[in-house]
């Protein structure tokens, strides 16, 4: 029996928490078009006869302008030590960019295997990748180096045997069951912030946040409840998120109730408020509440 912690580390918008959720066989992780989805750092555990795999998914690596940023990239960067082996997921659709360097200059300093998953390949000319493949070989020793998509599922065979093989022998460390770390009420703001992000456009996915107000298991009537807040730094913001007439909060509202059903098995009453909070993204008080970790941890 093989078991450890497995990173998923990258820039923002490179595919993790897609790959995490593929990997795991579960939606574990809430996957979004606009970079800087992924806020702290998530656990999603895949047990099979020969292995336990307990991935880390973590925000992606980026140049933190805000407090709330800064304590991202620390989740991420702090996701580095202590884990077995690290996955370094890349888009390889993208121009290589500065990110590369900053990321190699990371991996230098860590002794655990690092895996280079190279992503998005089903948006790639297959000539490209031989040539891809052998630059980043030229740049550091790579326990592997696989061509994946996240999104459709090839090559995540071959990615997690590398990663299996990979790990050191040991004893699972959680039972065979185990799913993730989340708690069930920070999934449902997760989930609700999905819903957002898919909506929402320019500095909005970055400006927003949800925090669970009341979180209520179904009672006599068979009805779970839910209240979330919708944190926004400007009045003009608030009225984006409500729409026209709250048509967009009632469409998030409903996308959201929809598939927290599906999760809870039940039905659900969510209910939605919007605040505004200027500055949020600098408040630790808010930062802690989020869960986001204080820096440095
Ligand atoms: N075409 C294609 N799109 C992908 C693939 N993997 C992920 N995506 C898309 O890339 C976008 C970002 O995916 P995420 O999984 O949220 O990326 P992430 O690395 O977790 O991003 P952050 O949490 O912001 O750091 C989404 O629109 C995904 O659907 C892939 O293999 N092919
Ligand atoms: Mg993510």
């Amino acid at each position: 029996m093989r078991a450890g912690f497995v990173a998923l580390i990258g820039r923002p918008n490179a595919g993790k928490s897609t790959l995490l959720n593929r990997l795991v066989g579960e939606k574990v992780s809430i996957v979004s078009d606009k970079p800087q989805t992924t806020r702290t750092r998530i656990l999603g555990v895949k047990t099979t006869p020969e292995a336990q795999c307990v991935y880390v998914d973590t925000p992606g690596i980026h140049k933190p302008m805000h407090r709330m940023n800064a304590r991202m990239v620390d989740a991420a960067t702090g996701a580095l030590r202590d884990v077995d082996v690290v996955v370094w997921v890349y888009d390889a659709s993208e121009p290589v960019g500065r990110g590369v360097h900053y990321i190699l200059d990371l991996l230098a300093k860590i002794d655990a295997p690092v895996i280079l998953a190279l992503n998005k390949i089903d948006r790639l000319a297959k000539q490209t990748l031989l040539p891809m493949m052998s630059a980043f070989a030229a740049r550091r020793a790579f326990h592997a180096i696989v061509p994946i998509s996240a999104l459709t599922g090839d090559g995540d065979a071959a990615l997690e045997q590398e990663i299996i093989a990979a790990l050191p022998e040991g004893e699972p460390l959680y039972p065979a069951d185990y799913l993730t770390d989340q708690a069930e009420r920070t999934y449902a703001a997760e989930i609700v912030r999905e819903k957002l992000l898919h909506h929402l456009r320019e500095e909005l996915p970055y400006t927003t946040a949800v925090l669970v107000d009341r979180f209520e298991e179904p009672g006599d009537d068979g009805l779970m409840r839910i209240a979330c807040v919708i944190l926004v730094e400007a009045a003009s913001q608030k009225g984006i998120v409500l729409g026209k007439g709250g048509d967009m909060i009632k469409r998030v509202g409903t996308e959201a109730r929809l598939e927290l059903e599906r999760f809870f098995d039940t039905r659900l009453f969510l209910d939605l408020h919007v605040k505004v909070r200027g500055e949020w993204r600098n408040d630790e008080r808010i930062l802690d509440e989020m869960g986001l970790g204080k820096r440095g941890h």
